[in-house]
């Protein structure tokens, strides 16, 4: 007899699925009893860890990620992390286990009281199929639902008597099937597109996370380099779509309204790829454009096109309408953009200045290197000290919720055991997610974690000034020993604070193949560049 779970991990392994990145409950027991030997359980001490790893996973292998967790409780403790997920076109599939269908209506303990309603509205779907034979199929809707442009995370909750029922033989048909994007544009929407760019005079590129999802950077530079254009990276950009030294790259915009149009001012086109336009953070009154320039989406997300408030949007699959526009568009008769000037080596201060630790890391981290980023008052530090040339080298919580950095690692190393993983995660940042280490430790995922250890929530303090907010509480961290608390997880840790302890860290740490955390004393540099 075929069983609701037969047929559940069979569907799971013809997806590509073969983790489950999980916090086991009474209620997900029956899922993982006689847990198939070609799938791995990837065990987090926290939720929102669950999510986080399977968050970097996905985003890192392009493949979508399961995720089990407990009930209620469980998917309560993960909604930061989802809030990320959802941003970040994150294909997660999110189970979590019911009471039996006997008892769930006189609500036992550990009811998932509404269940579907739970995690809305940071999900595509969200379900609790009406029987047990229904769960194959609600599986399969929830893969093909999750991996469809926007990709998205998605929500089951399974009653825990459900797994040993017999499958329907109907269930067999949704094994072999797929379901797959295919939205390049046809040739009157790429002519008219085509059109609108070679009679630009002065267009600049604002490449978003997308972008790098999509793996079409190599398009976007052919295109760049085609138009001579200026690029810049989308206000808050949670990925790196284009390498950071080319010539025609300006850095990340800033996430105001009237900064941003004031940066673009003097561009009759303004070319918005694989982003909303704009994230914004801090409220700046002001023209959402410049006078004189109009405003084109490539978006692969329907409800980001639909929100932008100006501007004309084609929805697509980013890859190929890249593609397409880099092979289609005039190369012009002009010389290319000047490259920004290298920045100068920061001073050494002790304790060192942030721009110090990446001028560090940029010269010891190999060239294909993974940086994991939530040191939030160094943001635009490391975009320009750090050299990320190769696809998929950068990572943010898309939402800004922090307890991203530290589990993403995690899982972004063990979709990538090829490229070493740095996580640059603040004093504050660092303890959303800290259980993050246990399971780095326990499974030898050899990621590299570095804490700024400023003593203080730096972004907030900088936020303050921009709201003129005095005298504001809660705002310092004095007496966190992050290398008692990391050797407490069982990951080696050490103190630096000096540039050459750094790179002898991060050799030894490279060495061991194990991972590593490295506590560096930062200053607060109110002088520093702002966020
Ligand atoms: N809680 C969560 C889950 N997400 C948040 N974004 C915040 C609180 C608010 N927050 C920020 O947006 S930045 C920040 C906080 C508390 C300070 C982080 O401090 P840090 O880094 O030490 O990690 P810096 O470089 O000192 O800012
Ligand atoms: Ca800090």
């Amino acid at each position: 007899m075929k069983t609701v779970r037969n047929v559940t991990y069979e569907l799971l392994r013809r997806n590509g699925i073969n983790k489950v990145f999980g916090n086991p409950g009474s209620n997900e027991l029956p899922f993982l009893k006689n847990f198939p030997k070609d799938f791995d359980y990837v065990l987090a001490l926290h939720e929102g860890v669950a999510v986080g790893m399977a968050d970097g996973y996905a985003q890192a292998s392009g493949k979508p990620a399961l995720v089990s967790l407990h009930s209620a409780a469980g998917t309560g403790n993960a909604m930061g992390a989802l809030a990320n997920a959802w941003n970040g076109h994150s294909p997660l599939i999110i189970t979590a286990g019911q009471q039996t269908r006997a008892m769930v209506a006189l609500e036992p303990l550990l009811t998932n009281i509404d269940a579907p309603m739970l995690p809305r509205p940071l999900v595509k779907w969200s379900h609790e199929p009406a029987s047990a034979q229904a769960v194959p199929h609600a599986f399969s809707r929830a893969l093909h639902t999750a991996t469809s442009d926007a990709p998205g995370p998605v929500y089951l909750s399974i009653p825990y008597d459900d797994w040993d029922k017999r499958a329907d033989e109907s269930s067999a048909s949704l094994l072999n099937r797929w379901v797959k994007n295919a939205r390049a544009l046809g040739s009157d929407e790429l002519a008219t597109l085509v059109q609108r760019i070679n009679t630009a005079t002065n267009p600049v590129l604002v490449l978003g996370a997308d972008v790098d999802a999509a793996r079409a950077s190599q398009a976007a530079v052919t295109l760049a380099e085609k138009l001579k254009c200026p690029v810049w990276a989308a206000p808050s950009s949670p990925r790196c779509a284009f390498p950071t030294r080319h010539a025609c790259f300006r850095g990340m915009l800033p996430a105001g309204i009237a900064s941003i149009s004031q940066l673009l001012t003097g561009h009759d086109l303004i070319l918005v790829i694989g982003a909303p336009v704009f994230r914004y953070h801090q409220f700046e009154a002001g023209p959402v454009l410049p006078k004189g320039s109009e405003l084109i989406l490539l978006s692969c997300d329907q409800q980001e096109a639909a929100r932008a408030p100006v501007g004309d949007a084609w929805i697509g699959d980013i890859n190929p309408i890249l593609s397409q526009l880099a092979d289609h568009v005039a190369d012009r008769a002009k010389a290319m953009p000047e490259a920004l000037p290298a920045p100068l080596p920061a001073s050494i201060t002790h304790p060192l200045k942030a721009e110090a630790v990446f001028d560090t890391l940029n010269r010891v981290a190999p060239a294909n290197s993974i940086f994991v980023n939530e040191s939030t008052s160094t943001i635009p530090a490391l975009w320009q000290r750090i050299n990320m040339a190769t696809p998929g080298s950068y990572y943010l919580a898309a939402a800004g919720g922090l307890g991203f950095a530290m589990p993403a690692g995690v899982g972004i190393q063990l979709a990538s055991p090829e490229r070493q993983v740095f996580v640059v995660v603040g004093d504050g940042s660092a303890n959303y997610s800290i259980q993050a280490l246990w399971t780095a430790a326990h499974y030898a995922i050899p990621v590299i974690f570095i804490v700024m250890k400023n003593g203080t929530y730096g972004a907030l303090r900088w936020f303050a000034e921009v709201l003129d907010a005095t005298d504001i509480p809660g705002l310092n961290l004095p007496g966190i020993n992050f290398s008692q608390l990391a050797e407490g997880y069982g990951v080696h840790a050490c103190k630096v604070s000096t540039p050459e302890q750094l790179s002898d860290a991060i050799g030894q740490a490279r060495t061991s193949g194990k991972p590593a955390l490295i506590e560096v004393e930062t200053c607060w540099a109110e002088q520093g560049e702002k966020p």
